[in-house]
C-alpha cells in the first residue's frame, strides 16, 4: 500500500513525538524523576510507525521492553505514558509498570516485557486464542536481534508454525544486544535465515529506516497470516542512536560508526521527501517540530501533577481469570 499524502504527514508528525517524548525522558532520568531501567527508541520510529499502517487496530502487538515508540503509534494517549514513565497513578499500568511495562488491553497492545524472548510464547498464545475464537486478527511480535538467540525464540517459531499460527514475527534488528554486535553472537548474521528453519516465508533484511518498505513488507507478511496460511518472518534493519539503556558508556562502538548511521536517519528521511514532493515546507516541519515539543511538556506536566498510587495498590492486578479479568 502506498502511503497517502495525509498519512506521511500524519507518520512524520508521529515520529517527532516520539523523538521528543524519548529525548525528554532522557532529560527526566538523570533529574531522577524517572527510575529503574530506560531503552530509549530514538532511531527506530519508522518500525513503529508502519505497524499502524500495514496493521488493523484490533491485531494484537506484543514487544519487548523498548517499547516507548510502539505504545506512542499505537494510539496510547501520550500523557498517560508519561505518566507510567514517572510511575504515577495516571499511568497506562497504574504506575506499576514503568518504562519496560507500557500496556493497554484496550488497543490490544499487550506490552513491554523485560526478559529477552519471554514475550514471544505469549505472542503464539494470542494468536492461538484468536484461532480458538475464529477471529481474523493478525498478532505482531516484535523483539530485538538478541532474542533470536534465546530458546523462547525457537519454540515460539516451531509451535508459530506447526500450528500454523496467524504471527508476523518482527526483528528489530539495530546491530546490538546490549554491547555484543550480531556477528559476535549470532551464528547466522542473517536473521531472517532463522525463519527458514521452521519452513517459514519471511522478508530478508528489509531497510528499517524506511517508512514505506516497512509498510510494504509488513503489510505482505500480515496478509499472509489473515489468510490462514500461517505465519511470516520479516527482520528490518536499523540502529539504536543512543545506548542500550541510560548509563551505557558504549565502549563497543566507534563513535564515527554512530555518526555515519544519523545520516540515516528515518525522520529526516521523511521529512527530505515531503519537502520534494512539496507536501512540507522547512517551516512546516519546523512548526511539527515545536508542536511536538509543546504536547510533550504537557504530558510532563500532567504526568507531575499526578498522584503516585496508593500503597494498597501493590495488592490489585495480580490475577487474572480465565476470560482475562483482573483481579484481587
Ligand atoms: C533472558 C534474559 N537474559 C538477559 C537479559 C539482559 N538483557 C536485557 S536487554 C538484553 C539485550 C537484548 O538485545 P536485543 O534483543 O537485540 O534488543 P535491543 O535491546 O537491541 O532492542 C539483554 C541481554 C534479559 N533481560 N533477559
Ligand atoms: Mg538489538
Amino acid at each position: 500500500m502506498a502511503l497517502t499524502d495525509e498519512q506521511k504527514l500524519e507518520a512524520y508528525k508521529t515520529m517527532m513525538v516520539i523523538r521528543r517524548f524519548e529525548e525528554k525522558c532522557a532529560e527526566l532520568y538523570a533529574a531522577g524523576d524517572i527510575g529503574g531501567f530506560l531503552h530509549l527508541y530514538i532511531g527506530q520510529e519508522a518500525i513503529a510507525l508502519a505497524t499502524k499502517y500495514a496493521l488493523r487496530d484490533d491485531d494484537n502487538v506484543i514487544t519487548a521492553y523498548r517499547d516507548h515508540g510502539l505504545a506512542i503509534a499505537r494510539g496510547l494517549p501520550v500523557k498517560n505514558l508519561m505518566a507510567e514513565m514517572l510511575g504515577k497513578a495516571t499511568g497506562t499500568s497504574k504506575g506499576k509498570g514503568g518504562s519496560m511495562h507500557l500496556a493497554d488491553k484496550e488497543k490490544r497492545f499487550w506490552g513491554g516485557w523485560a526478559i529477552v524472548g519471554g514475550h514471544l510464547p505469549l505472542a503464539a498464545g494470542l494468536a492461538l486464542a484468536d484461532t480458538y475464537r475464529g477471529e481474523d486478527r493478525v498478532t505482531l511480535a516484535l523483539m530485538g536481534d538478541g532474542a533470536t538467540n534465546i530458546g523462547y525464540f525457537h519454540e515460539s517459531l516451531n509451535m508459530a508454525a506447526v500450528w500454523k499460527l496467524p504471527v508476523v514475527w518482527l526483528v528489530e534488528n539495530n546491530q546490538y544486544g546490549m554491547g555484543t554486535a550480531v556477528i559476535r553472537a549470532s551464528a547466522v548474521s542473517d536473521i531472517a535465515k532463522k525463519a527458514e528453519a521452521y519452513g517459514m516465508p519471511c522478508c530478508v533484511q528489509v531497510d528499517g529506516m524506511d517508512l514505506q518498505a516497512l509498510v510494504d513488507y509488513l503489510e505482505e507478511a500480515a496478509i499472509y497470516a489473515r489468510e490462514g496460511k500461517g505465519s511470516f518472518f520479516v527482520e528490518a534493519l536499523t540502529y539504536r542512536y543512543r545506548g542500550h539503556s541510560m548509563g551505557d558508556p558504549e565502549r563497543y562502538r566507534p563513535v564515527h560508526e554512530v555518526e555515519e548511521k544519523k545520516l540515516d536517519d528515518p525522520i529526516s528521511h521523511l521529512g527530505s521527501h515531503l519537502i520534494e514532493a512539496n507536501l512540507a515546507t522547512t517551516d512546516d516541519l519546523q512548526k511539527i517540530s515545536d508542536e511536538a515539543d509543546q504536547e510533550i511538556a504537557e504530558a510532563v506536566e500532567f504526568a507531575k501533577n499526578s498522584p503516585f498510587p496508593e500503597p494498597g495498590e501493590l495488592y490489585t492486578d495480580i490475577y487474572a481469570d480465565s476470560m482475562g479479568e483482573v483481579s484481587r
